[in-house]
């Protein structure tokens, strides 16, 4: 089997120092949890960004700070900023990453509910923007999927040339509003992608460690992080996003998966360097 992509969502724009003090605000403790991410086996830190008080931004300036900090600590990382951000964001605020010198960044590729009164907005108007924009740019587009229709729009737009190939999904699972992330979940998702497509899974919550299994013995890649899930074990907060990538490490080697290095992450994926 290919080597094992790993990425950290180290941050997000929905966890809060109140739920874990781990969760990274400031440019410093981003770097501290890029690197904690980056010692520990991942090949890519998707990144989110937020003030110092923890209010989620996608401030260009913010961005470059962020991606030139974690650089001088680790030269090679992949570097994947969210286009996705915030519920409530505008399609311009989301795309100002895209302006930066930047490898990768996903497009999030349908709507849903996500979690109690909030609506994660992405019409296909909204994605076909997205891919425009990120195509135009030769950055290569993770696509989010939350569940099952999101791929169709994918393969709808992916026909129509919207979204060019090789595709590189990310199930993103578990979240209030979208597709679980139990094995016929995965099952069903991984079996409806085109050949030649690559995927990574993404388990909100308790669907963390065992979705990353489920992909790591059928070929997949796998995202952790406390964007994702804070804890380690049943209860157990997680120290850093180090500690969960860490776990994922273990877990490849139980079943014989070798870990992907940031240069052999960019063949895998097809990035031009
Ligand atoms: N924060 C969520 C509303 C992405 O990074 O592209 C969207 C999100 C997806 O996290
Ligand atoms: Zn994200």
């Amino acid at each position: 089997m290919e080597k094992l992509i790993i990425t950290a969502a180290i941050c997000g724009a929905e966890v809060t120092k109140e739920h874990t003090q781990a969760i990274p605000y400031t440019i410093d403790e981003i770097v501290r949890e890029a690197k904690l991410a980056y010692n520990a086996g991942a090949a890519i830190i998707h990144l989110h960004v937020r003030e110092d008080d923890g209010t989620p931004t996608q401030s260009k300036e913010r961005f470059l700070k962020a991606i030139e900090a974690i650089k001088m600590e680790c030269p090679d990382v992949i570097i994947q900023p969210s286009t996705g951000g915030a519920v409530g964001m505008t399609v311009s605020e989301r795309l100002q990453p895209t302006e930066l010198d930047i490898e990768m960044c996903t497009l999030d590729c349908g709507t849903l509910n996500f979690g109690g009164s909030e609506i994660f907005v992405n019409t296909e108007d909204d994605i076909k923007e997205f891919a425009k924009v990120i195509q135009g740019r030769g950055i290569k587009p993770e696509l989010e999927c939350f569940e099952k229709g999101h791929i169709d729009m994918v393969l709808r737009l992916h026909r129509k040339g919207f979204i060019k190939g090789p595709l590189h999904f990310s199930f993103v699972l578990g979240v209030n509003g979208g597709q679980s992330g139990e094995l016929r979940d995965f099952l069903f998702l991984k079996e409806s992608l085109p050949a030649g497509s690559t995927y990574s899974v993404a388990g909100i919550g308790r669907y963390e460690f065992p979705l990353a299994v489920m992909s790591i013995i059928s070929g997949g890649h796998v995202r952790v992080g406390l964007e994702d899930n804070i804890y380690i074990e049943k209860g157990v907060l997680a120290k850093s996003n180090g500690e969960l990538v860490e776990k994922v490490v273990r877990l490849a080697k139980e079943f014989g998966r070798d870990i992907a290095t940031p240069s052999e992450t960019r063949k895998i994926l097809g990035i031009e360097v």
